[in-house]
């Protein structure tokens, strides 16, 4: 498979006014009829283009016609990717139809079968395995669908837009006509068809209009919809307020199913959902899972202005839309949550993730140059660094200007396909700034290093802050010339007073900024609120932290300068374990760690945050070298040591945090529960059995799944290994029917570092509840291992390794995106000791070598090994 380029991007010869397409759905093949109204594109210049339709292989063309005319194999070309036709009239109505069959469509792209019902995945290129089509994201057109089915088994028929149109055909069967009047790519269009409940509400849009809204789903789970339908009025809300964006159409629809690649997909008016990302009620979702739901409801719907209204130009400018849709989703649950906290959580997913993906060998800047396979794109630095690219325009321009800017981007090319260029320069004409260097954050892949130094003149009160940016070479891109960055920083006196604080801009590799009148040498608060992805250093005493610690008016930074201790006296624990020397906590961080839990001023989930120590994959995305065992034995030392030490704090916490209340959802108790569940893992840590009742006490009391599952998974990975089985088949036999909380039942045991994980792991693919099929039991099973047991997947004999290689070679043909997303562990063998990165090297290799790679797996495999 050949990459294609950016630079090598030209407009479409052709383009689609009207789009007509009958779907004929049936058991065993579906029909589809496309009636498409073509014009050439006056843009294009040149003069002999092809009409370029796109069609996957599997799709059947069983005929083709021009203004009536049937055309012959002599007058079009077809391969694997591409039919060409060589010779149209400059305007013409061109017919295809094609046989599909969705029953046998395992990759889950296009038009498929989860359970009973159809529906449709096509973005990015899924709708070429539907008809054939200009299928890119410049090429807009407005839709007309009719969908035909048998009424008994397929009551529901949805697609986008407004219904129009409904009656009987023949033999039992049913049609509905939706249109869908805003030009769109065919990446947005849907299909739904099944035996579906419906929870129906209505919103009434600022400028009046009554907008129904209706949420779908199997019949068994509508009681666990309205958490969706509360967070979906929100975010209508929110946007018209925050953005100024208004709904568009009389109507709003969401479909939850069971098989789906991703977690959601933001077409036209209907939504698709994972079950996992809109089914939500406390008895069977977590707190974390409610808030999941809440943001990934709002980040679709914000999606129909910024990614439908308007789109990209290309599949390069994917970040044009993911990056500006998950700022603003980032920034909806902030409003409606704890800010700090959002940021925290936020902030740990890029610097654990989206860092180790910038050090990998698949690192790429927010707008690729090139690629084999787009779904490999949709990744953490498309999508979290592409928000926080989004998040530092923010910064610099402030709060109104930026609201200018996307006035002025949404404005200025609704209905229209651009580039992450055309978003910046509205930014720069409403500001009146040069946001030229600023677009290097686009272009240059890596996570930028700033090294801060200070001086102190105590003659003249001056303080001075000295920056050094650098950036580390990444596939393709050697050199890097230096980024344009916001430092939102503090200083803050001996007695916790905030001397200064503001935004200092960073546009050289090496700055300096003084600043006078200090009557003492301040501590700086550097990077306040992350403001630019970097990894910054500055050479912090402990009672420079202790201090941030307790006097950042700053919340992230108060938590990070916890995190920044904590992590280095991890990291010198290492050095002492690797040299077989004994371990010790300083009485400090223990004395430190006692104030935070007995403070009860103090907000409980930031306090839980404070307290939870730092991952092992956060600590192995810091290590030059990744010491698995190290890493691993080092955070439980830690664990048991913090448990014994302040055995008496946790208790009292756990007693705090529990109230008799009925549950519910708010802030505030959701705060309680996770302070309670941490105190409960570090009282499970010290061993006791007298906490071990405490746990099951709650497993079998509780009235949420957040207590419960906690409650659960605690047990199941402390050493009391016979009450976590018993626990393991209670949970089962209460929760059999609920898909979602099993995959969480699976995820737990797959997840647990105790020896023997890769065998429990071998023996869940077994149970009758997991289906290989399925992405979300491939993720709760086989990604859980690999991606959160390191200790398990990374066994010296390298059996784990093995393992993943066998799923991606099933994989690759049943479903290349999950495959390739599941290769991920794999890939990162260079950051491993040599002995496991010959292991880890040799199955990539035999995955390259077990033939016939679909275009996914063989990208990531290729750049891995090169
Ligand atoms: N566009 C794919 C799913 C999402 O990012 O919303
Ligand atoms: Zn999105």
């Amino acid at each position: 498979p050949q990459p294609i380029y950016l630079k090598d991007y030209q407009v479409p010869a052709y383009l689609i006014e009207h789009t007509d397409l009958r779907f004929e759905l049936a058991e065993e093949e579906t029909l589809v009829r496309a009636t498409l109204q073509v014009r050439r594109n006056p843009a294009c210049t040149r003069t002999k283009a092809a009409l370029e339709l796109h069609g996957h292989e599997s799709v059947e063309l069983c005929r083709l016609s021009i203004d009536g005319e049937i055309l012959s194999e002599r007058d079009f070309s077809r391969d694997d990717e591409l039919l060409c036709i060589p010779a149209v009239p400059s305007r013409f109505t061109l017919e295809c139809v094609t046989r599909i069959h969705p029953q046998s469509n395992t990759a889950l792209e296009g038009l498929y079968k989860s359970d009973g019902m159809f529906c449709t995945q096509c973005e990015a290129e899924g709708f070429r395995r539907i008809t054939f089509y200009p299928d890119r994201p410049d090429v807009m057109s407005v839709f007309r669908t009719t969908v035909v089915a048998e009424r008994a088994r397929y009551p529901v028929l949805l697609s986008n837009g407004n219904p129009v149109e409904s009656g009987d055909e023949d033999d039992g069967r049913h049609f509905v006509t939706w249109e869908d009047p805003f030009p769109k790519p065919a990446y947005l269009f849907a299909l739904v068809a099944g035996d579906l409940a419906v929870l129906e509400d209505s919103y009434t849009t600022a400028s009046g209009r009554s907008v129904k809204l209706q949420i779908f789903a199997d019949s068994k789970d509508l009681d666990k919809l309205d958490h969706a339908m509360l967070s979906l009025k929100r975010a209508m809300q929110w946007d018209e307020q925050v953005y100024g964006r208004e709904y568009d159409l009389d109507i709003y629809m969401i479909v939850a199913v069971d098989f789906f690649n991703m977690g959601a997909m933001e077409n036209k008016g209907l939504n698709i959902f994972n079950t996992s990302c809109v089914l939500a009620s406390p008895r069977t979702t977590t707190d974390a899972a409610f808030q999941r739901v809440e943001g990934v409801v709002a980040h679709e719907y914000f999606h129909n202005w910024s990614g439908n209204r308007v789109t990209c130009r290309d599949w390069f400018q994917l970040s044009l839309k993911e990056g500006f849709t998950v700022f603003r989703d980032s920034e909806f649950s902030a409003d409606m949550n704890s800010r700090t906290v959002k940021r925290i959580e936020d902030v740990a997913l890029l610097r654990t993730a989206q860092f180790a993906e910038d050090a990998g060998p698949m690192a790429h800047p927010v707008r690729p140059e090139s690629f084999i396979e787009i779904s490999n794109f949709y990744t953490l630095t498309v999508y979290e660094k592409g928000c926080e690219v989004v998040r530092m325009l923010h910064t610099l321009l402030g709060a109104e200007l930026f609201r200018k800017g996307t006035d002025l981007y949404f404005e200025r090319h609704d209905g229209q396909a651009v580039t992450t260029d055309d978003f910046v320069q509205a930014m720069a004409d409403v500001s009146g700034r040069d946001l030229t260097q600023f677009k290097r954050w686009y272009s240059q892949a890596g996570t930028p290093r700033v090294e801060v130094s200070d001086s102190w003149d105590e003659s003249t009160g001056q303080y001075r802050l000295t920056f050094r940016q650098s950036c580390p070479a990444t596939p393709g891109q050697d050199k890097k010339l230096p980024f344009h960055m916001p430092i939102a920083y503090g200083l803050i006196s001996a007695s916790g007073d905030e001397l200064d604080a503001g935004v200092l801009e960073l546009t050289d590799s090496e700055q300096s900024f003084t600043f006078d009148g200090l009557a003492e040498r301040p501590v700086p608060s550097l990077l306040r609120s992350f403001s630019a992805p970097v990894k910054l250093s500055y050479p912090y005493t402990d009672a420079q932290l202790m201090h941030l610690l307790r006097h950042d008016s700053d919340g992230f930074n108060r938590w990070d300068a916890g995190q920044r201790m904590t992590v280095g006296l991890m990291q010198s624990l290492m050095v002492d374990y690797r040299a077989s020397r004994e371990l010790a906590v300083p009485e400090s961080l223990i004395d430190t760690w006692r104030g935070l839990l007995l403070d009860e001023s103090l907000d409980p989930a930031m306090v839980a945050h404070l307290l939870r120590l730092p991952s092992e994959a956060y600590l192995a995305e810091l290590a030059d070298e990744i010491d698995v065992e190290a890493i691993h034995e080092v955070r439980e030392f830690m664990v048991t040591t913090l448990a014994r030490a302040l055995q008496d704090e946790w208790s009292e916490a756990y007693r705090r945090c529990s109230d008799d209340q009925a549950y519910t959802a708010d802030a505030a108790a959701c705060a309680r529960r996770s302070l309670k569940n941490l105190s409960l893992g570090y009282l499970l840590a010290t061993g006791e059995e007298v906490w071990l009742a405490l746990a099951e006490e709650q497993f079998n009391t509780a009235d949420n799944m957040t207590d419960q599952q906690a409650a659960l998974a605690l047990v199941v990975h402390s050493g009391f290994r016979h009450a976590g089985e018993r626990l393991l088949a209670e949970f089962q036999a209460q929760w059999q029917h609920e898909a979602l909380v099993m995959n969480q039942w699976f995820s737990i045991q797959a997840s647990d570092p105790w020896p023997g994980a890769l065998e429990r792991v071998q023996q869940l693919q077994e149970h009758p509840l997991f289906d290989a099929r399925n992405p979300n039991k491939l993720r709760s099973v086989v990604a859980a291992f690999c991606a959160q047991n390191a200790v398990g997947f990374h066994s010296a004999d390298g059996s784990g390794y093995a393992y993943l290689a066998d799923w991606i070679i099933q994989l690759n043909k049943q479903n290349p995106q999950i495959a390739s997303r599941l290769l991920t562990p794999l890939t990162r063998w260079r950051r491993y000791p040599e002995a496991a990165q010959g292991l880890m090297r040799g199955q990539l290799q035999r995955v390259l070598e077990s033939g016939d790679l679909s275009r996914d797996v063989y990208e990531v495999v290729s750049k891995s090994l090169a």
